[in-house]
Formats: structure tokens, C-alpha cells, sequence
């Protein structure tokens, strides 16, 4: 019989791509998805054409309606489910917007996490294993370089203190009840399904935007902050990989690089033959009120235990990047 996976955040970046991962290696996956007024799958569509996706292997994908905020959601559908393993990676997710939405940040990104505790812990089913999307921007201000799992935590947002409690509560929860739980530390992994306000996507759509003629500049916030950024399909296996062990424990996924975002923009801007300096222009709204300014994970505990280590180099990230860009902007062309 397949091993069941309940997915929340599924129609996010890394959703989408744990869901291909785990459909490849034979399960059968649910995820917890928000009402919204407009339907919001882009991401996860190609995968309900199973008969295409898999050459018809008898796999599934299942929605279920629920949210972080509803414990009585998360409840029910646990207990439809009957999942093997849970990947919490349901989140408000923007650093910057967690500024401006703070409560309703803690309330998903921080609370959210311990309903789904109190709810595996109302099931009662010491078999169930958890994974909870942990991120580098708990480490905050100058943390010691590179970090690890024993770099203390110094959030600069409502965002990074929110996942700050999540890691907290879920070791918590994991040595008081003897569940097996466990916190990724993942630093920044991107992709093409990157949401656009974020700046590695923000940055390859634009550039290429200019290529293309469709825009004359770009504006940016910060280009001095340093970021370990890797790619998102590379990541979620180490997600995965946390859940095989015999034992839980929290590991830090990281390139061990790191770039400035101006780096980034250079990069970007010179696969399309461009000079950023010539396009990027500064805009004091995209600066945020505390700054995480150089985040560089050690991801060598990941590497012995997991057997885990990154495969996209930066250059290569970008490039997939852009060239996705090109592609999608080139097709939104054709189609006016
Ligand atoms: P993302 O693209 O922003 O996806 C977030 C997902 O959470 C979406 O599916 C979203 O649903 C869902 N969601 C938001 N609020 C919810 C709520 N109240 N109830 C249920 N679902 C809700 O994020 P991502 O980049 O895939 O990241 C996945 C997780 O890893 C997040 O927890 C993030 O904080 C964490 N993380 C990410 C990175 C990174 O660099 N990408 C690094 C470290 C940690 P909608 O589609 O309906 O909005
Ligand atoms: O792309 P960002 O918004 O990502 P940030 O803040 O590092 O957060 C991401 O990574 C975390 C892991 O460390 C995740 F937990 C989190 O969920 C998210 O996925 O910003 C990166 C850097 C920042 O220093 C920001 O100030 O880029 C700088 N930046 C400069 N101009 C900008 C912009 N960021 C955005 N979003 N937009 C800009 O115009």
C-alpha cells in the first residue's frame, strides 16, 4: 500500500515540488488548501492529469479544504487522512509583509504550528512523523558565520520571531511527548515558481522584462544584504530525507555560499547581455525596518546524517531562472 503524505502549503513554491517528489517515489499525496476567491493551483495544476504525469501509474493527489488558522480543520482532516507523515510547510511567508501584517503573521506562521501539534497530539498516533519548514532568518542579527544548528536565534521581524516559536515548540513538543518531529533550517531556495515579490524572482522577471522591452527600469531595496541562496526542487528532498531516519532532530539545508542581491542582479542581467547599473534603480520602500544582512548556513550535519548536498550551483540557479522567464514572458507575448 502507499504511504500516505498530507502536504499543507501545497500550492506554495516548495508544495508544489515535494508533491513531485513524493508522487515520484510512490505516494499517495493530500494537500490542505485555503478558500480563495480565485482559484490559486498554478502550481500544482500539471499534477491532477495523472495519466500524463506519471504514465499512468495509479497515483494520487487529493485537496482538502482547511487553514493554520482553524484548528478544527486541521483536526478533521488529519484524522480523514490518516496521513504517514505531515510537511508543514503552510506559512505567511514574506519577511517584509510580516512587518506590515505582524499579528496575522504569529497567528499562521507561529500559533499555526502548535495547532497542528495540539491536533497530532489529539490523534494520538505516535507514528506519525512531522516535518516543520524552519527558516535562517531566526538567526537575524549578526549571527556567528556560517550557522548552524547551534547558532543562537536573533529574528529581525515578525516573521523570523514567528519562526523562532515554531522551532522552539516543535523540539518542545517533540521531547515532552515523544513524537518524532522535526525543523528544517532551510535557507533561501528558489526557483521559476518563486512568488514574484521575492527578489531572486523579482529580479530575473524584470531583467528579462527589460530584454524584451516591456519595462525601461527596475526598483529594489537593499543590494548589500548577503543571502545562501539555493534551488528549491534540490531542497525538498532533505525535507523528505529528515523523515527517514529512526530518529528526529532538527538540520540546518544550506549552499554554504553566499551572494549580495547585487551579485544577484549582476548575474541575471548579464546572461540577457545587460548592465544592471543601468536598469536598477533605488527605491526606500522596498528597505525594511530591521535588516538580516548576511545569512550563510553550515549544512554539514545535513551532509553525514541525510547524505544530503546541494546540486544547483548560483550560476546555474540563475540561469534556470531566466531562461524560465524568457520562456513564460516570451509566451504571455504571443498570446496578446
Ligand atoms: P510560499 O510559496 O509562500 O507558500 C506558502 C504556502 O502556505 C501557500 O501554499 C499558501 O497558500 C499557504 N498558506 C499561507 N497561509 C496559510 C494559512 N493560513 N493556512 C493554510 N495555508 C496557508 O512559500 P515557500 O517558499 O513554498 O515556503 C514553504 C515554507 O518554507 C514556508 O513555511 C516558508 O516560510 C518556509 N521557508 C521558505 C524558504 C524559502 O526560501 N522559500 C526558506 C526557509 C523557510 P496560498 O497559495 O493560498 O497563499
Ligand atoms: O527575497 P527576499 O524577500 O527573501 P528573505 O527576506 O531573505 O526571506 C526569504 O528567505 C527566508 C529564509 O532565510 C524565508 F524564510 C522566507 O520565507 C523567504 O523565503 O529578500 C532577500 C533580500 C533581503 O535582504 C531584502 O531586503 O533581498 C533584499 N531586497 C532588496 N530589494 C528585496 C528587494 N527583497 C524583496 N522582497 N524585494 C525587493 O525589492
Amino acid at each position: 500500500m502507499s504511504r500516505k503524505a498530507l502536504i499543507t502549503g501545497i500550492t506554495g513554491q516548495d508544495g508544489s515540488y515535494l508533491s513531485e517528489f513524493l508522487l515520484d517515489k510512490g505516494y499517495e499525496v493530500h494537500g490542505l488548501v485555503r478558500r480563495t476567491s480565485a482559484l490559486n493551483r498554478q502550481r500544482i495544476d500539471h499534477l491532477f492529469n495523472l495519466e500524463e504525469y506519471h504514465d499512468g501509474k495509479n497515483l494520487e493527489v487529493k485537496l482538502h479544504y482547511g487553514d493554520l488558522t482553524d484548528s478544527s480543520s486541521l483536526i478533521k482532516v488529519i484524522e480523514k487522512v490518516q496521513p504517514d507523515e505531515i510537511y508543514n510547510l503552510a506559512a505567511q511567508s514574506h519577511v517584509k509583509i510580516s512587518f506590515e501584517i505582524p499579528v496575522y503573521t504569529s497567528e499562521v506562521t507561529g500559533i499555526g504550528v502548535l495547532r497542528l501539534l495540539e491536533a497530532l497530539r489529539k490523534i494520538d498516533n505516535k507514528s506519525v512523523k512531522f516535518y516543520q519548514a524552519g527558516s535562517s532568518e531566526v538567526f537575524g542579527l549578526n549571527p556567528s558565520s556560517p550557522q548552524n544548528e547551534l547558532t543562537s536565534f536573533r529574528p529581525r521581524s515578525p516573521y523570523g520571531a514567528s519562526k523562532a516559536f515554531a522551532h522552539n515548540i516543535t523540539v518542545n513538543y517533540r521531547e515532552a511527548y515523544k513524537l518524532f518531529l522535526c525543523n528544517g533550517i532551510l535557507f533561501n531556495h528558489e526557483s521559476p515558481r518563486r512568488s514574484e515579490n521575492f527578489v531572486t524572482r523579482k529580479i530575473t522577471l524584470g531583467a528579462v522584462a527589460i530584454k524584451l522591452g516591456l519595462q525601461h527600469s527596475l526598483a529594489l531595496g537593499n543590494l548589500e544584504a548577503r543571502r545562501d541562496w539555493g534551488y528549491a526542487k534540490d531542497y525538498v528532498e532533505a525535507m523528505w530525507l529528515m523523515l527517514q531516519q529512526d530518529q528526529p532532530d532538527d538540520y540546518v539545508i544550506a549552499t554554504g555560499e553566499s551572494h549580495t542581491v547585487r551579485d544577484f542582479c549582476e548575474k541575471a542581467f548579464s546572461f540577457l547581455n545587460l548592465d544592471y547599473e543601468k536598469y536598477i534603480k533605488i527605491d526606500p520602500k522596498y528597505f525594511r525596518p530591521t535588516e538580516v544582512d548576511n545569512l550563510v548556513g553550515d549544512a554539514s550535519k545535513a551532509k553525514k546524517i541525510l547524505g544530503w548536498k546541494n546540486k544547483t550551483s548560483f550560476d546555474e540557479l540563475i540561469k534556470i531562472m531566466v531562461e524560465a522567464d524568457y520562456e513564460y514572458l516570451e509566451k504571455q507575448m504571443k498570446q496578446k
